[in-house]
């Protein structure tokens, strides 16, 4: 295998652009010869976490559950990108812990609020501004910005392709053997 298996962790908001660019890396990685599963809340939350809300409890629940799943592939030399919310420094903390520390590589999707509200893909900010969605990231729950992620990418600056070959460039020399 010509590649070392890492997390790469795309945490922010609701609309930011995390499964975007993690598609879009796993593309230029795949064509650059290595092998990837992407994990977002579609793949997950419609099945193996179907039972779980967006209460911090659930949040919490969540994301140690895709850290261990993260695991197992990284024990297969897979490269997991995962795009979730992932909003808080405990959140985030648990799965760096579960994963490893030199295995994971955070990468803060910082799209600003006012731009994600602003687009609004999928009508949800509207809802939680309404009072019909609880506990709505960046609305009525909270956003904690990491700290010191490996990068920092805002969407809202740049277009996708530059944005994803930023990736790729900084991340390759980690994953390649
Ligand atoms: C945040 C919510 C909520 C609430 C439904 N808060 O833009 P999307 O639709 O496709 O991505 C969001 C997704 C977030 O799931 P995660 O598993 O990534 O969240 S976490 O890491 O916090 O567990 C959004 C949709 O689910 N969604 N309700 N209340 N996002």
């Amino acid at each position: 295998l010509n590649q070392l298996s890492k997390v790469i962790w795309f945490t922010g908001l609701s609309g930011s652009g995390k499964t975007t660019l993690s598609s879009g890396l796993e593309k230029k990685f795949f064509a650059n010869g290595h092998f990837c599963q992407v994990l977002d809340s579609d793949n997950i939350r419609s099945g193996i976490n179907n039972n779980l809300t967006f209460t911090e409890a659930d949040r919490k629940e969540n994301i140690r559950r895709i850290a261990e799943v993260c695991k197992l592939y990284l024990n297969s030399g897979v490269i997991t990108l995962c795009a979730f919310i992932s909003p808080t420094n405990d959140i985030r903390d648990m799965a760096r812990s579960i994963i490893g520390e030199e295995d994971f590589i955070e990468i803060h999707v910082s799209t600003p609020l006012d731009i994600c509200e602003e687009r609004d893909v999928k009508g949800l900010y509207a809802k939680a501004r309404n009072g019909k969605i609880p506990n709505f990231t960046g609305i009525s729950s909270p956003f904690e910005v990491p700290e010191d992620p490996f990068m920092r990418i805002d969407t809202s600056t740049q277009p996708e392709d530059a944005s994803v070959e930023q990736l790729f460039e900084k991340i390759l020399p980690v994953v390649k053997l």
